[in-house]
């Protein structure tokens, strides 16, 4: 009972603390007890602010990497409402995503991964609502469609390139989606100690060509870069468009614990890569062959890399909406560094350099840095609203600090509860960002939420940065690995209700159920399927055992919500079938006897009754 009572006072001197925060330029300053109508009547605003009232609908769509789960979760703003969970790189069994032979091909031999960066498709920097890209540790990167929410290509893993963390940051006009490697290997992979680290392993950049049309990944070039660890990324933009800018950390090119040997020199860099002039470099035909991959090496192919050195182990590097402000985190320092990208050119035509580093040039800091914004300690993404603001979290701080570009006034501080990584600002990537909402994705969360054992419910904070304090709205629960998220305007995105059944061209597909059977060649059997309202038919089939045999089932329904499932009890076999669409299924009837199948997904008031046999003599 005390500890109880102890509990809720601390949530409420927590609440307080948030909302003093909102209104005070310090952060944390405690609610004085004649501050508490005040802080009452803030969090009324508050809750008014995130309620969407039942029947209405969210402004924003934001998309939200969930980590080593594999998966992106789909939230709606201001609510906070998680709307969806995209599968991803890992199976997920509510949507049998990962069951049918099409997304168990597409998934291969991982079973998970470690996705980081959403990045929404583009066109002249702006959002526009096509494809969702993410990439993944294993050297993997995937396109969804917007258009059904399904993702529809997974490419890798990818040669030569080792932990994709520096991925998967879309160019303007969705030219290219960029990989490039945390972890340096020797290039092609071979067993090389790692005593040889400083010069027998190398960094990839790796440069993903995306089919305007249809959105079709594929690998074009890679970049042969020292061995640092490449860990962030933006494409340039407006007066920086044609140019991509990495950050990296242990250019010390130091091995065991990094995190004393990495963390020595002052500075680490800024990889500035010009990929207009590498593509012209591919099509001259420069660079090697390595395991498949055409890779130029920038020593033998000078003027596509230049190194920024920015200030202590870079994590986030963020190019502003006018393109000619490139913001680099060094997150061991209680600065962040805006560079300016004129000043870039000129010391690059200048030959204004300090040194290299396997041949490629170090442009010289004094000459290219515009500014270091003391924003507090940790910083480590920064993002953009309207009239040049920005907006920078601080781990070590646990804050957002908000400040000026162009003046680099530190204006607001937002304390965050805890710990804040990322940070996503609505259209926040584009060329004209709405302002309007910013979301705290934080690494812990102790206390926030009710307690559920010893893994805590991670938190994201959504704020209202419309005024010149930034206001604390929410706290919703977030799915774990909270990482990077983007959020788009809702109105650019169409998604389908049912797939037309006059866009169904799968070979299998029946529309009939007088043409759903079993037909036979030697010991392939194959099952045409129809699932419609309140029957899977053939109702029942018979196999041999040790046929191999591919089950289609297309749901014929052409109405919102009315899908089917396909389960096969003791095979593990689970499909989701959405009205319109057909999936398949291939397996050995290894064992014999008689197993049921049955509809999965709620559908009607018969649906129970959605079942059938499939006997193996
Ligand atoms: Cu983008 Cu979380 Cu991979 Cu920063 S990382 S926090
Ligand atoms: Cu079909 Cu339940």
């Amino acid at each position: 009972m005390e500890s109880q009572r102890l509990h809720a006072w601390a949530r409420v001197l927590i609440l307080a603390a948030a909302a003093a925060a909102a209104t005070q330029c310090t952060p944390s300053r405690p609610a004085s007890r004649a501050g508490g109508a005040a802080v009452q009547s803030d969090l009324a605003v508050a809750a008014q602010a995130t309620y969407v009232a039942p029947g209405d609908l969210d402004q924003y769509y934001m998309f939200s990497s969930g980590g080593h789960s594999g998966q992106i979760y789909v939230y709606g703003l201001p609510s906070m409402r998680h709307l969806s969970t995209i599968p991803v790189f890992t199976p997920y069994p509510a949507t049998g995503y990962g069951f049918d032979d099409d997304s168990k091909k597409m998934l291969g031999e991982l079973t998970w991964g470690d996705a980081h960066h959403p990045a929404l498709s583009e066109t002249k920097g702006d959002y526009d609502g096509r494809w969702l890209f993410i990439n993944e540790m294993n050297g993997r990167i995937a396109r969804i469609d917007l258009r059904d929410f399904k993702t529809k290509q997974i490419l890798g893993p990818i040669p030569n390139l080792h932990g994709n963390h520096a991925s998967s940051f879309v160019t303007p006009n969705s030219e290219y989606a960029m990989m490039a490697t945390r972890f340096s290997r020797p290039v092609p992979n071979r067993p090389v100690g790692v005593d040889r680290y400083a010069t027998e392993y190398k960094g990839i950049i790796a440069g993903i060509k995306i089919d305007p049309a249809s959105g079709e990944m594929s690998l074009a070039w890679q970049l042969l870069m020292p061995p640092f660890d490449y860990d962030l990324g933006d494409a340039g933009k407006n007066a920086s468009d044609g140019w991509m800018f990495f950050t990296s950390y242990n250019t010390e090119r130091a091995t065991g614990k990094l995190e004393v040997t990495a963390s020595q020199r002052d500075r680490d860099y800024i990889a500035a890569v010009d990929w207009r002039a590498v593509e012209r470099a591919v099509a001259s035909g420069a660079g090697d062959m390595i395991d498949g991959v055409r890779v130029i090496d920038p020593q033998k192919v000078p003027g596509l890399v230049f190194l920024m050195p920015c200030g202590k182990s870079p994590h986030g590097v963020d190019v502003a909406p006018n393109g000619n402000w490139i913001v680099g985190s060094g997150k061991l320092q209680g600065v962040t560094t805006v560079f300016n990208f004129e000043k870039v050119q000129t010391a690059i035509k200048n030959k204004d350099f300090t040194g290299e580093e396997d041949g490629i040039p170090v442009l010289k800091y004094e000459s290219i840095k515009d500014a270091e914004v003391p924003v507090g300690l940790g910083p480590l993404h920064t993002q953009f609203g309207t009239d040049d603001w920005a907006y920078t979290s601080l781990f070590v701080d646990s804050a957002i600090a908000k400040w000026k570009l162009g003046t680099w006034e530190v204006v607001d501080k937002a304390p965050m509860s805890y710990s804040i990584g990322h940070l996503a600002a609505a259209e926040g990537d584009t060329v004209s960002p709405d302002g309007n909402y910013l979301v705290g994705l934080n690494k812990l969360s102790h206390g926030r939420h009710l307690s559920v054992g010893p893994s805590q419910p991670e938190s994201s904070q959504l704020l209202d940065i419309t005024e010149e304090k930034m206001k604390l709205l929410y706290d919703a629960f977030t799915e774990p690995e909270p990482h990077y998220a983007q959020i788009i305007k809702a109105d650019k995105v169409k998604p389908i209700e049912v797939y037309p059944k006059e866009e169904n061209k799968h070979p299998l597909a029946v529309w009939d159920i007088n043409q759903a059977g079993v037909t036979r060649q030697g010991n392939r059997v194959t099952v045409k399927m129809v699932a419609v309202r309140s029957t899977l038919t053939p109702t029942d089939f018979e196999v041999a055992a040790g046929d191999q045999v591919t089950v289609a089932v297309t749901n014929i329904e052409q109405t919102t919500d009315e899908l089917h499932g396909f389960g096969l009890l003791d095979y593990n076999i689970n499909l989701v079938i959405d009205p319109g669409e057909t999936k398949t299924v291939t397996f050995t009837a290894k064992k014999s006897g008689v197993f049921a199948f049955y509809c999965t997904n709620f559908c009607s008031a018969l649906h129970q009754e959605m079942q059938g046999y499939m006997v193996v003599k």
